[in-house]
């Protein structure tokens, strides 16, 4: 008994450093798997019927943010900003907005300000490497309608970018932001398969995003004729004060009838970019989202003076945002991202 009693401080003893170092253990494994980045945490992602798999086969709802047009807001690609992004915001996936038409845009600017531009996403790119964020090239056709009006200049700008990246797995390739006035889906289709072709030239993998027509809105027609090919998906785009029921009713239905779809852009104010947030429309978007597991992006990264940008107007930081900073689009995205 003596013998016994003798022993109990060093079994206390004992058995405490073993739950201190159990304790130590585990808390190191689960904050390492805290630090994992999304690539680390998915690796390359694939398109599994309707769904965004990742490497394990799980399905993947991405979350992000989209630049404003990189010729208007270039000072925005800076490490920090993407892994403030990353670390404070949670977001997975960053878009890098490329207008064709609009404001020094890649098919109406300079020959410099082409080069300034492929310059700008390759190092937003590099910076998203290191981050282990993915990243979506978005080619942002707006006033040019149809894609097919610069079909050329895409063929060459992706066939550039699938060459240079096709070993990158957190690459993410958008060809056609919003077709909209006439464009029929069989305009888009067809100019879709020629990029797709390109691009799977070099890179066999990567996810292809392909817009539809009227700003991307009407999935419908795209999953009456989907492309046949591995790792598309369709856009849709909306705007929570502008666009409800009825649309979220399409966008339903196209993911009811196997279409995989990721909204590459949305905003909560109206279409315009500006006017008034709906939250309780956004809410309701959000809920479907959620439910079928849809990836997201919100739009834009910028401080402009237009109810989308998330920064506020009169604030001039291009990292290292505090709260006070953010417009009301801004705090409501960082609250979606972080419930
Ligand atoms: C808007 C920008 C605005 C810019 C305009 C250019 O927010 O600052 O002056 O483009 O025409 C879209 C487009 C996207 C729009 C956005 C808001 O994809 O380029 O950005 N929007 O209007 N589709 C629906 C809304």
């Amino acid at each position: 008994m003596k013998h016994i009693k003798n022993k109990i401080p060093f079994l206390f003893l004992f058995s405490l450093c073993c739950t201190l170092v159990f304790c130590l253990c585990t808390q190191t494994a689960e904050s390492m798997a805290a630090a994992k980045t999304p690539l680390e945490r998915h690796g390359r992602l694939k398109v599994s019927g309707s769904h965004l798999v990742n490497d394990r086969d799980e399905i993947v709802q991405l979350k992000g943010i989209s630049t404003h047009g990189l010729s208007w807001y270039p000072q925005y690609v800076n490490k920090k900003a993407f892994q403030n992004l990353r670390d404070k915001w949670g977001v997975q996936v960053i878009r890098l907005a490329m207008y064709t038409a609009e404001y020094n845009g890649y098919c109406t600017g300079s020959v410099q300000n082409k080069k300034d531009l492929e310059a700008l996403i390759d190092k937003a790119v590099g910076f998203c490497d290191d981050l282990g964020l993915y990243v979506i090239i978005d080619w942002h056709i707006l006033s040019d309608s149809n894609p097919n009006t610069y079909k050329k200049q895409s063929k060459a700008f992706f066939k550039k970018l699938a060459k240079k990246y096709a070993g990158h797995k957190n690459i993410i390739y958008e060809i056609c932001n919003e077709p909209n006035g006439n464009t029929t889906w069989t305009q888009i289709r067809s100019y879709a398969k020629t990029i797709i072709r390109t691009i799977r030239q070099y890179d066999k993998h990567g996810i292809i995003i392909v817009g539809t027509p009227t700003w991307s809105q009407d999935v419908d027609t795209a999953a009456a004729n989907s492309i046949k090919d591995k790792n598309i998906m369709y856009a849709f785009h909306f705007y929570a004060a502008t666009h409800t029921e009825s649309y979220r009713q399409k966008l339903q239905e196209a993911v009811n009838a196997g279409l995989a779809v990721f909204v590459s852009e949305f905003g909560i104010c109206e279409a315009s970019g500006s006017g008034r947030i709906d939250q309780s429309e956004a809410d309701k978007w959000m809920q479907l989202l959620d439910q079928n597991k849809i990836s997201w992006i919100a739009w834009n990264l910028s401080n402009k003076n237009e109810t989308c940008a998330l920064i506020n107007s009169c604030c001039s930081k291009t990292y290292g945002w505090k709260r006070s900073d953010l417009s009301e689009t801004g705090r409501w995205v960082f609250d979606m991202l972080n419930p």
